[in-house]
């Protein structure tokens, strides 16, 4: 029996041919797809820089996952703030960061957008108010918090868009961060990119719900499960819970997703068959809303190569402008710290009791 709902669970949503109503312009329907396929193209040099050692570390890649990116983030206006975690870099890219500031970051380099101290997990840019990147699981959860918190306080017209794994779902913080968004009626929209896995664990063996949107009822807040391989549904609901935040009202999404590629760049990924993976491809968001703007005339097959060959060219060219960067100079280990130099730098050793 058990068995049986999890293999349901693991196949793709079959929303495949709604209708869509698009009231965006022809511009912007454009510069989604385009920012989709940036970070697809962006994600596939990642892994290739990766195993040709420019890149270190742990790294983790959105393959797959670029409807729940692009139907979050586009909609957010500047003055709206965004938290991620590990799983961030087309997070940042759909924020509209310049891919070449990334990629230096991925290479550890000085012009990277933590001047290559963060790398892969750690990604920050403070002027387009993306508060990272966190390599501890649910570690963004409760700044959150302080964000809404100030937003409130100051009685702004801002709203937080605060994104988490469903693992992390799990996690003590999640909860505590959860009630207190829900206690303070903060402006606090929090997505669940739920990939059906934490690393090798699927939810339903780490949720004893593993609908996972429904415990925005327990929160207070609105909570609502939408596919998360279809743009305009999660980009429509990203709205809806926008104009709610703005209103005292935080939400819990759930957008259903799947990563093509392993947890990270090292994790061969052996726990799911061939054929669950491929069924999930099957169900390409960045193909699925190429044919809807087909069908609606809004781009050409013309279109769709030229956003091809200019994605092409500018991830090239951040590569380039990666290796070109200078490594940081060690003199600098300490710069950005709260307190530099560390006080304990120069103490001696306690010896072992
Ligand atoms: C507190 C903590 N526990 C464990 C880990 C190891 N770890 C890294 S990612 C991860 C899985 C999280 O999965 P999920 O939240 O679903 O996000 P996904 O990686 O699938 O995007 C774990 C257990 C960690 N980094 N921090």
């Amino acid at each position: 029996m058990v068995k049986e709902v999890e293999r349901n669970r693991l196949q793709p949503h079959t929303t495949q041919n709604a209708p869509v109503e698009f009231h965006e312009s022809r511009q912007e329907l454009h510069d989604m797809l385009a920012q989709m396929i940036l970070i697809r193209h962006f994600e596939d040099k990642v892994y290739e820089m990766y195993t040709r050692a420019k890149i270190g570390g742990y790294c983790h890649m959105n393959h797959g996952e670029e409807a729940t990116i692009i139907g979050a983030i586009r909609p957010l206006r500047p003055q709206d703030w965004i938290i991620s975690f590990y799983r961030e870099h087309g997070h940042i890219l759909a924020r509209g960061t310049e891919p070449k500031y990334v990629m230096a970051e991925l290479f550890g380099r000085e012009d990277g957008v933590a001047r290559g101290r963060g790398g892969s997990m750690h990604l920050f840019d403070a002027s387009r108010r993306f508060l990272g990147g966190y390599g501890i699981v649910a570690g963004q959860m409760p700044l959150a918090i302080g964000v809404g918190y100030s937003t409130k306080y100051r009685d702004a017209d801002e709203v937080t868009l605060l994104l988490t794994g469903d693992g992390a779902m799990a996690n003590g913080a999640s909860h505590e961060t959860l009630n207190m968004i829900g206690i303070y009626h903060l402006p606090v929209i929090t997505l669940i990119v739920n990939n059906l896995y934490g690393m090798g664990t699927t939810v339903e063996r780490s949720a004893a719900n593993p609908d996972l949107w429904k415990r925005g009822e327990m929160y207070n807040m609105w909570g609502t499960q939408v596919d998360g391989m279809d743009v305009m549904q999660v980009r429509r609901t990203m709205e809806e819970a926008m104009d709610r935040a703005r209103h005292g009202q935080p939400s819990l999404i759930e957008a259903i997703t799947y990563r093509y590629r392993g947890h990270s760049v090292a994790d061969a990924a052996r726990y799911r068959t061939p054929e669950e993976v491929q069924a999930w491809r099957g169900a390409d968001p960045i193909e699925r809303f190429y044919r809807q703007l087909l069908e609606a005339e809004v781009v050409t097959e013309q279109d769709r190569q030229e956003i091809e060959r200019q994605v092409d060219a500018t991830v090239q060219q951040a590569v380039d402008f990666a290796d070109a960067s200078p490594q940081p100079d060690p003199s600098g280990l300490f710069d950005y710290l709260y307190v530099n130099p560390p006080p304990t730098l120069n103490e001696p050793e306690t010896p072992d009791a």
